[in-house]
């Protein structure tokens, strides 16, 4: 009988084709803010797209909870390497959002209350790839985790799904936001473990 079993010795090797390279399986659910969590209330809750061009698009919290919603069910994986598989959330898609507003840009700039930016490109948040959140597991989304509402791009290392979401702009060039700007990858790919610049 093998003492060593399958799959140990590699920990970048996962065991589970669900679970993406060097990620481990959480059940709870961790807090990760890089600064205070701030109540933001609802009356003054806004939601702004700032095209290339200039445009402006806004949207209160009422107008924003008014656009057609869906419940989503996916897997979550942060770069510190814990993943949570199966989260369910509800909220708008970003194609919802985006119906109505003329850009050519290829790159935007998502913009967290409090200053957190990250930089996600335009077709990624397209295609039923992205949300505005304002739900977990049935529940208003909690301050901790980004409540109101936060960015959800579960294709991305979570990084890239901001909290307390706020802003959207639209640029021509990428830029790198708040971690990228500290050494994190500017795409971020959990699949092809691309946690740092360079990888
Ligand atoms: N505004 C804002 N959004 C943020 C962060 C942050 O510090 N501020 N942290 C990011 C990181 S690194 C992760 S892993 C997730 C954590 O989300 P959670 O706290 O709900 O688990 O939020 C992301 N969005
Ligand atoms: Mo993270």
């Amino acid at each position: 009988m093998s003492i060593i079993s399958p799959g140990f010795g590699d920990r970048r090797r996962s065991s589970r084709p669900d679970l993406p390279p060097g990620q481990y399986l959480t059940h709870d659910f961790p807090v990760l803010s890089a600064g205070p969590t701030p109540r933001i209330p609802l009356d003054r809750w806004r939601f702004t797209i700032t095209t290339e061009t200039g445009g402006k698009h806004e949207w209160t919290w009422d107008e924003f909870t008014k656009l057609p919603s869906e419940d989503v069910t996916t897997d979550i994986h942060c770069v510190t390497k814990w993943s949570k598989l199966g989260t369910s959330w509800h909220g708008v898609s970003l194609d919802t959002i985006l119906e109505d507003v003329e850009t050519a840009a290829d790159f935007t700039m998502v913009h967290g209350h409090g200053g957190y930016t990250t930089n996600v490109p335009m077709e990624d948040l397209l295609n039923g790839q992205a949300w505005i959140a304002y739900k977990y597991d049935g529940e208003d989304l909690t301050p901790e985790h980004g409540g109101p509402a936060r960015m959800l791009i579960p294709h991305l290392y979570f990084w890239k799904s901001a909290k307390w979401v706020n802003g959207l702009e639209m640029l021509t060039d990428d830029e790198p936001g708040f971690w990228e700007e500290a050494g994190y990858h500017m795409y971020g790919d959990p699949w092809r473990e691309q946690r740092y610049q360079g990888d």
